[in-house]
């Protein structure tokens, strides 16, 4: 199949360029290299060196005996995509090309409105340019769990039956959001299933939990083809922000009482699922959701796990919960359905020790690169728009 991946330099996005090639797809992708800029902005870099892109493309083509397709340029630009969309004609596009991260969102009135332009005008470029161009295509939309936000009932797979004074509608699941950007996926989601229902355009709406880990089998050994690894307080996620840490002697450090539940899933899980999601489209007209994780945990509880495996390699773990720059529960319910990817044949990994020690073995080698930018960890990003380094919390 051709598959176009917007964000094709990015943490999923080039991963998921090797994973699909090797399973005997033409890739083509997009980007602008925002990721680089943005971590960069945080003053941050990647723990894991990243090549610049001609030579991933020449790595990929030695690698993977085949060209992947790439176009350099900004998804909000209608002419660019649009020429990019008829030049590769693909039959699914999976677009990750976002600004992902929480914090950057929440630092200013400027990133903001930088968050959302990109994402949503990106997203409404792309519907266009998909029905001007190539109408049949499937967009695997990578939205996240984080747009349901944690109500105190069961989350289904985006659609549910509403029963109101005495009528039923089949709906959309309320969305409550707890970020501009997790907010920006929530205005993405309404976008495509209208796209969908007056276009007839497909798509996959992907409500991906909290990915981890360092590569996939097709990467190993291959340093060229090696993603990047994010560890500061904006780019960097839970696990693998703990396991920076830990490699750099700083204690973990899980927000406020560190009950607040996600769900969660191997960066090899991620690119499983993608796969699933592009091979299995659904009908013209079709908008349909699946979310998108291995399983639900705690973050204190993965803090506690990553420090159990990080003293197996010595590195002396400690566990320093921090004030919580976000506004969120950090104590409440959490259950959402996960039926439709186990349905297509998703097999979760269900073995986080062993990517938490392939993580370490990945991670401990670039020490040096964590430590350089250690006060890039520091969370002072908070929620209610002020700038304050958060202090540390009795356990
Ligand atoms: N957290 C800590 N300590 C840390 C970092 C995070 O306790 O050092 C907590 C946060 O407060 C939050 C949870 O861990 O409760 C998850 O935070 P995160 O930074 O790992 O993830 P989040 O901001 O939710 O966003 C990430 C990705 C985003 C994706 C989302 C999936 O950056 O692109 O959409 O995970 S989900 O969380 O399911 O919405």
């Amino acid at each position: 199949m051709r598959v176009l991946i917007t964000g094709v330099d990015g943490y999923l996005g080039w991963t998921l360029s090797i994973h699909l090639a090797a399973r005997g797809h033409e890739v083509a992708g997009i980007d602008h290299y925002g990721r680089r800029a943005w971590v960069g902005e945080m003053g941050s870099q990647s723990a894991i060196p990243i090549a610049p892109m001609a030579e991933r493309l020449s790595a990929y083509r030695e690698r993977l005996d085949q060209n992947l397709r790439f176009f350099k340029g900004d998804l909000c630009d209608y002419d660019f995509v649009l020429d990019a969309y008829r030049a590769f004609r693909p039959e699914a596009i999976v677009y990750l090309g976002e600004m992902p991260s929480a914090p950057y969102s929440m630092r200013d009135v400027h990133t903001a409105i930088y968050t959302q332009s990109n994402n949503v005008l990106g997203t409404l470029v792309t519907l266009h340019a998909m029905r001007e161009a190539v109408p049949e295509c499937h967009l695997v939309k990578l939205g996240t769990m984080g747009e349901y936000g944690t109500p105190n009932v069961d989350i289904p797979e985006g659609w549910f039956e509403l029963e109101y004074r005495g009528r039923k509608e089949r709906m959309l699941f309320p969305r409550r959001a707890g970020s501009w950007y997790h907010q920006s996926k929530v205005h993405d989601s309404h976008n495509v299933e209208m796209a969908c229902r007056l276009w007839n355009l497909r798509s996959t709406d992907i409500m991906q939990g909290v990915v981890y880990g360092t590569k996939i089998d097709e990467q190993e050994g291959h340093p060229l083809l090696a993603t990047r690894f994010d560890f500061d307080q904006a780019f960097g996620t839970a696990i693998n922000r703990f396991c920076a840490q830990a490699v750099i002697g700083m204690p973990l450090t899980p927000y406020g009482k560190g009950h607040q539940k996600r769900g969660f899933l191997p960066l090899r899980d991620s690119m499983q699922c993608l796969a699933l999601a592009v091979e299995n489209p659904p009908e013209a007209g079709d908008y349909r959701v699946f979310n998108q994780f291995e399983d639900v945990y705690d973050v204190m509880q993965l803090a506690e796990r990553v420090q159990r495996i990080g003293n197996e390699f010595e590195l002396g773990v400690k566990i320093q919960p921090m004030e919580n720059p976000r506004s969120e529960a950090e104590q409440h319910y959490y259950n959402p359905d996960r039926e439709h990817l186990l349905e297509l044949g998703y097999r979760p990994t269900r073995d986080m020790d062993s990517e938490l020690r392939s993580v370490f073995a990945d991670l401990i080698p670039q020490r040096r690169r964590i430590e350089e930018r250690r006060e890039a960890q520091f969370p002072d990003i908070r929620w209610d728009g002020t700038r304050r380094r958060s202090r540390s919390l009795n356990r």
